[in-house]
């Protein structure tokens, strides 16, 4: 009888894979070819170095104006007010921005307070923030984190003071993602405020370069300046639409939904995004608490065989809540990231700009699905929840 081979192709691509002709389509080491198990999934060498770089979560960008500005905030020895939005944290922070505001005096603002679930607790949240400033390279302690819902503030007195205390007479740059809430804590800042200095509110470019900017006097030679959000790119209210936007958004405080995985169980979030259990000890399950906004529908899906199939089915029929066609409508237009979770206790997954999922390390493996471009990251918990 005649035998049939499986005939692999790069997941990306589609290109067949082969590993006679270096740098000609498909190309893949003849070692990784022979070697690698039917069922693993494989890219040529040239898809391979390009989503290379999609491994490590996508960095917000940055345009040169920007740090251009933030090179004279360093020489001025200002004070920066990082505003965060603790729904979308992830694309506030950039390495090269990080980098130049290292030395300066820092307030931290963790913005959208009022948006994290009731299981939320402030000691954790504001710990949460500092580390992940930390790991930024920004010398940030838990008590220098403010957080604030700027939709309910009504006294700014003591956010004032410590802004005083801490500039020194120096100017004060108020930066963070576009949408964190900038210029709502400038407005709320602003009320109540005096300007006893001689000169008047400017708004204009920024000198020496295109960045729109609010300078507003703060004394006789200091300013503070309300500047462009940095991009969100890497997330999703970066790229969705003003309806798909108000839909993941959430509008209230989070509600945590439970669901319970098995080994090669899936949850489809909406259809524009997707995380598989892909290794955990059989027989046992595992707690999956979600944090999305109540519009995004959460399906779980058992193990089965077709699961590819049958998500770009539901994608297809509309039978995911929300979607977008623009954003993915094929599995092509997903990257796809293998998250081996070697740490214990509460853990997060997230997806920037959409939410995340929180469990207890115990040694599983996820494959998260996010549209191109999109950071998804792991992190300590953000809101510990007991299982
Ligand atoms: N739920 C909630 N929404 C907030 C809060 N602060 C700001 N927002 C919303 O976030 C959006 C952006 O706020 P802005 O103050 O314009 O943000 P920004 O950082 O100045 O944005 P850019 O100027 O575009 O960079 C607005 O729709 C606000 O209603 C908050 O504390 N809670
Ligand atoms: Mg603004």
């Amino acid at each position: 009888m005649s035998k049939m081979n499986v005939v692999r192709r790069c997941y990306n691509c589609g290109a067949v894979l082969q590993d006679k002709k270096k740098g000609k389509e498909g190309y893949i080491s003849q070692e990784i070819l022979s070697e690698a198990p039917l069922n693993e999934i494989l890219f040529c060498e040239k898809c391979y170095n390009e989503a290379r770089y999609n491994i490590a979560p996508q960095e917000a960008s940055v345009s040169n104006d920007f740090l251009t500005m933030l090179l004279d905030a360093q020489a001025t020895e200002a004070t920066i007010v990082y505003l965060l939005d603790l729904f979308s944290f992830e694309c506030s922070f950039n390495s090269k921005l990080t980098s130049l505001i290292q030395r300066l005096p820092i307030m931290v603002i963790a913005n959208k307070r009022d948006l994290m679930p009731e299981e939320a607790n402030d000691d954790d949240l504001k710990e949460y923030v500092a580390h992940r400033c930390r790991v930024a390279g920004l010398k940030v302690v838990k008590d220098d984190v403010v957080l604030m819902s700027l939709h309910s503030v009504s006294d700014m007195k003591d956010i004032y003071k410590l802004l005083e205390e801490k500039r020194r007479r120096h100017d004060v740059y108020i930066i963070g993602a576009s949408g964190s809430g900038k210029s709502f804590f400038l407005s709320s800042f602003l009320h109540g405020f005096t300007n006893n200095s001689l000169r008047s509110i400017v708004t204009g470019n920024y000198p020496g370069t295109n960045l729109r900017t609010m300078q507003i006097p703060l004394d006789s030679s200091s300013m503070i300046y309300d500047t462009p959000g940095t991009g969100i790119d890497n997330s999703f209210m970066g790229k969705a639409d003003f309806t798909l936007q108000k839909q993941i958004f959430p509008s209230e405080p989070i509600r945590l939904r439970k669901i319970i995985l098995h080994k090669d169980d899936s949850i489809f979030i909406g259809g524009l995004a997707r995380i598989d259990l892909i290794g955990y000890e059989e027989k046992k399950h595992c707690q999956i608490n979600c944090f999305f906004s109540s519009d995004v529908s959460l399906k779980k899906v058992g193990e089965r065989k077709d699961m590819d199939e049958y998500f770009v089915k539901c994608l297809e029929s509309g039978a995911l809540s929300p979607s977008s066609n623009i954003i993915a409508s094929k599995l092509t237009d997903f990257d796809v990231f293998d998250i081996a979770v070697e740490e214990e206790g509460s853990r997060d997954i997230g997806i920037a700009g959409l939410g995340w999922i929180n469990f207890q390390g115990d040694k599983q493996t996820f494959r998260i699905y996010v549209p191109k471009g999109i950071g998804a990251y792991a992190s300590r918990a953000k809101v510990k929840i007991k299982c």
